[in-house]
């Protein structure tokens, strides 16, 4: 397996309870490098067009409103397989189902409220690096 690139976010529930930090010390002590970090806020538009694949489920809505509420931390991530390494470390969907040790396990109220977000699939991670970061971030 190559080095590659995955796209994270550190979800508002996350930064409002001030779990930001020992999120991203995870993130690191499992091996990735932070190419690019900011924090940044969901209009109601950005938040629709980055779930857009979701818009006929029916939590979209609420999924919507969630990240709209407060700051989130956008984040390039890379290491060997990141994109699968990043999903191991998040843990399930489900933070009932999520394993011990994972970042879910830990940090997530439940499957809405989950804390973190990271690409599943090597085009995903392109399309949603793009999303938020320019060329130059990504050099
Ligand atoms: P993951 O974030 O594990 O890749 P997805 O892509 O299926 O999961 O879902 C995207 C986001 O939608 C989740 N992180 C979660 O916040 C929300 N979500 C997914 N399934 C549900 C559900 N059944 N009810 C409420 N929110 C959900």
């Amino acid at each position: 397996m190559s080095v590659e690139r995955t796209f994270s976010i550190i979800k508002p529930d996350a930064v409002a309870a001030g779990q930001a930090g020992e999120i991203l010390a995870m993130i690191e002590r499992a091996g990735f490098s932070i190419k690019a970090l900011r924090m940044t806020r969901l209009t109601t538009e950005a938040a629709e067009g980055f779930y857009a694949v979701h818009r006929q489920r029916p939590f979209f809505q609420g999924l919507v409103k969630f990240m709209c509420e407060g700051p989130i931390v956008v984040m390039a991530l890379e290491r060997e397989d990141a994109i699968n390494k990043l999903r191991e470390l998040m843990g399930a969907t489900n933070p009932a189902n999520a394993a011990e040790g994972t970042i879910r396990k830990r940090f997530a109220t439940n499957i809405e409220r989950n804390c973190v977000h990271g690409s599943d699939g090597p085009e995903t991670a392109e399309t949603e690096l793009r999303y938020f970061f320019s060329t130059l971030d990504l050099l």
